[in-house]
This record gives C-alpha cells, structure tokens and sequence, in this order.
C-alpha cells in the first residue's frame, strides 16, 4: 500500500518519473543507472550485481535492503583487504548523500546474489528491487554481461566470505 502511494506520488509531480531509459528508476530524488551483473557458470549458486545510485534530491537517503527473483537472498557487500586477502562483509545500508553518485564496482562494492535459481546467462535481464529508506521500493533491471566485465575479478584467489 506505501508502495502504490509512494508510486503514485511520483507519478503525480511533474518533473519526477520521467526517466526512459529502461534501467532507471525515479522515486523521491534517486535514480538508479546502469545496472549490470557478471554471467556466471552453470554451477555458480552465488552471483554478483553492481549499479549506480544518483541522489539528485535534496535529502540524503539508505539503500537498506534489496531482493530478487533471481537469488533466494540479496545482499550488499562491501570488499575489503584484510592481511592482503581480499574478503567481502555484508554492510547493514548503504547512504547516499544529496547530489552525490555511489557506483558499486567490482573490488568496492556489490549486491551478493545468493542462492542463484538459474545461471546468469549473457544477454538476459532479471530484476532487482532495491529498497531505500525514503524513496521506497525501486526495481531495476539488470543486464547480464560478460564474465569478466569490469575492472577486476569479483572471484580473486583466496576471497571468502567471513562468518556473518
Ligand atoms: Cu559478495
């Protein structure tokens, strides 16, 4: 019901909702670009998303949670060095300051796929809803592109996951 009333108000404020780019979505001043994950192979259960935020409100606002059909669970992880062993923690949110861009990239930042349903083949989209503390639920689609797009391997030699 929030949802439909947060929709509804965007759709009803002229200047708002008016991306047409099929990789956008507009509620409350974010703006989410450019969204895109790696292929993985046919046995991988875990994938790998990154996109960009742009808050071009006037307000700050958190990426709290995101979800998919994609993955049983969604999480946003963050890649650290720890002793020179790249590892990745999951972060509880994700802030997005007024008229700033958080682009997550491989070797920063990700969203963890979880428990894959299907392989992520090249060329195919699934969906992704990402919830924001303000501007409520934005769904995305993401692009699945080569396996080893971007600048650096999501899967390094010696990454792992440390006990939650
Ligand atoms: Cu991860």
């Amino acid at each position: 019901m929030l949802l439909i009333l947060v929709l509804w108000l965007g759709l009803a404020q002229p200047g708002l909702a008016q991306s047409s780019t099929p990789n956008a979505a507009t509620a409350a001043g974010i703006a989410v670009e450019h969204a895109w994950a790696r292929a993985t192979t046919a046995a991988a259960k875990t994938g790998a998303a990154y996109f960009t935020i742009v808050n071009k409100g006037t307000a700050g606002d958190r990426l709290l949670s995101a979800s998919s059909p994609a993955s049983d669970r969604a999480q946003l992880h963050v890649t650290i060095e720890d002793h020179g062993v790249m590892k990745m923690r999951p972060m509880a949110d994700l802030e997005i300051k007024p008229g700033t861009t958080v682009t997550l990239v491989p070797g920063r930042m990700h969203l963890m796929l979880i428990g894959l349903k299907a392989p992520l083949k090249l060329g195919e989209t699934f969906s992704v809803t990402l919830t924001f503390e303000k501007a409520g639920s934005v769904e995305i689609q993401v692009k699945v592109e080569k396996p080893g797009a971007g600048s650096m391997e999501h899967s390094m030699p010696g990454m792992q996951m440390s006990p939650q």
